[in-house]
């Protein structure tokens, strides 16, 4: 079965900051495992679970080893299911430490054999969030280098209806 890890997050939608997580941890694991989750803090989402699962099996459709799947309720369970005993989280400022180290040692509580594993972001990403992504779209900025260029076109879409 080898070293699966997961990839959870909202990815509404993913930013080239998630997508460099992404390859870096395909090299170092057997298989990656990307999880969408329905996170019910989050009103309104841009793109439906469905449509962000697509958007990420587009920008990754050429890993071998990287999978692309939706879930809901705990993140737990799922990894359980999956065989997976590492699941991987972004760090890209303070700000994401705190609620990160919460999650992260609630998971450990809820299931002891599973491992939280931090990849700091790459310096150029550090800025990068989908919703900040989204307000420069929704606004009229551009988007380019922010977001993989297959899916510009789909959020501009989604955003602006063209
Ligand atoms: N560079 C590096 N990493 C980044 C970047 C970037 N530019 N941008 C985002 N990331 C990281 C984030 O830190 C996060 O680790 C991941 O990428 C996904 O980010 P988002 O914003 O798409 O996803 P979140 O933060 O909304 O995801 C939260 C979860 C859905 C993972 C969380 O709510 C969860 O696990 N829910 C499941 C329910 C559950 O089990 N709850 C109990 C948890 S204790």
């Amino acid at each position: 079965m080898g070293n699966i890890a997961i990839y959870p997050g909202s990815f509404d939608p993913i930013t080239n900051g998630h997508l460099d997580v992404i390859l870096r941890a395909s090299k170092i694991f057997d298989k990656v495992i990307v999880a969408v989750l329905e996170n019910p803090e989050k009103k309104s989402p841009l793109f439906t679970i469905g449509e962000r699962v697509e958007l990420i099996k587009k920008v990754t459709k050429n890993v071998y080893n990287v999978e692309v799947e939706s879930f809901r309720g705990l993140l737990v369970n799922y990894a359980k299911e999956k065989g997976a005993k590492v699941i991987i989280k972004g760090l890209r400022a303070v700000s994401d430490f705190e609620y990160e180290l919460q999650m992260a040692m609630m998971n450990n509580k809820l299931n002891n054999e599973l491992e939280t594993l931090f990849m700091m972001t790459s310096s150029k990403y550090s800025f990068l969030s989908s919703s900040l992504v989204k307000q420069v779209a929704m606004y009229g900025g551009c988007i380019k280098d922010l977001v993989p260029d297959e899916i510009i076109e789909d959020i501009l879409k989604k955003i602006k209806g063209y």
